[in-house]
């Protein structure tokens, strides 16, 4: 990255989600391996092919202190079985650091859970909703809409991402669809 600690700016297309300039990585089906309930509908859509779940457009600093990274996140459309799309979710490995994520397009809910207590959360957002994801709560989105979930978040550079905490915990928290409606459901 050519960095020379400048004011500089990006374009973000606010119903695509696009960002330009920025680099963008693509999450696919296969990724995600273990990450939905049904195991056998997990399997049926792979062999349908290797559909995109989401696709991040990261705006790179240095990941330093003091510094603060952001991205667009586009979650699209679909389902495994009855569960709605979603991004794989995490814990900050910093335990300080927390984000703000701001829906664009779309909707959906985020999930969230403490580390600590295991106290879970879901929160509905549609297009302008920003929710601020104190330290130490996971967060995980959903799509249950029928267009792309088109989200921005803000987040300490230094924070890094711990997924396998989350994938041992486990998510308390899931969201199925039931009656063509999105029911959030607790397991266990
Ligand atoms: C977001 C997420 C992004 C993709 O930028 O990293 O939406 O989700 P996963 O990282 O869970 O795959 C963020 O929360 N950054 O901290
Ligand atoms: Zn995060």
């Amino acid at each position: 990255m050519n960095w020379d600690k400048r004011p500089f700016a990006v374009t973000i297309d606010l119903e695509a989600g696009v960002v330009t300039p920025a680099e963008a990585r693509v999450t696919r089906l296969s990724d995600l391996e273990g990450l939905f309930v049904d195991e056998e509908a997990y399997r049926q859509e792979r062999e349908k092919g290797d559909l995109r779940v989401y696709t991040v457009y990261s705006i790179p600093v240095p990941e330093e202190r003091g510094q603060l990274l952001s991205c667009t996140t586009i979650l699209y459309p679909g389902k495994v079985g009855k569960e709605y799309y979603m991004t794989r979710g995490h814990f900050h490995l910093d335990t300080q650091a927390a984000e703000v994520y701001t829906c664009l397009s779309g909707e959906g809910y985020l999930l969230l859970v403490e580390d600590g207590s295991g106290e879970a959360e879901s929160i509905k957002v549609v297009k302008g909703t920003s929710v601020y994801v104190p330290a130490r709560w996971a967060h995980r989105m959903v799509n249950c809409g029928k267009i792309p979930l088109v989200f921005y978040a803000v987040w300490p550079a230094e924070a890094g991402h711990d997924y396998e905490r989350l994938r041992e915990k486990g998510f308390p928290l899931r969201v199925f669809e039931e009656g063509e409606r999105p029911s959030v459901v607790r397991l266990g």
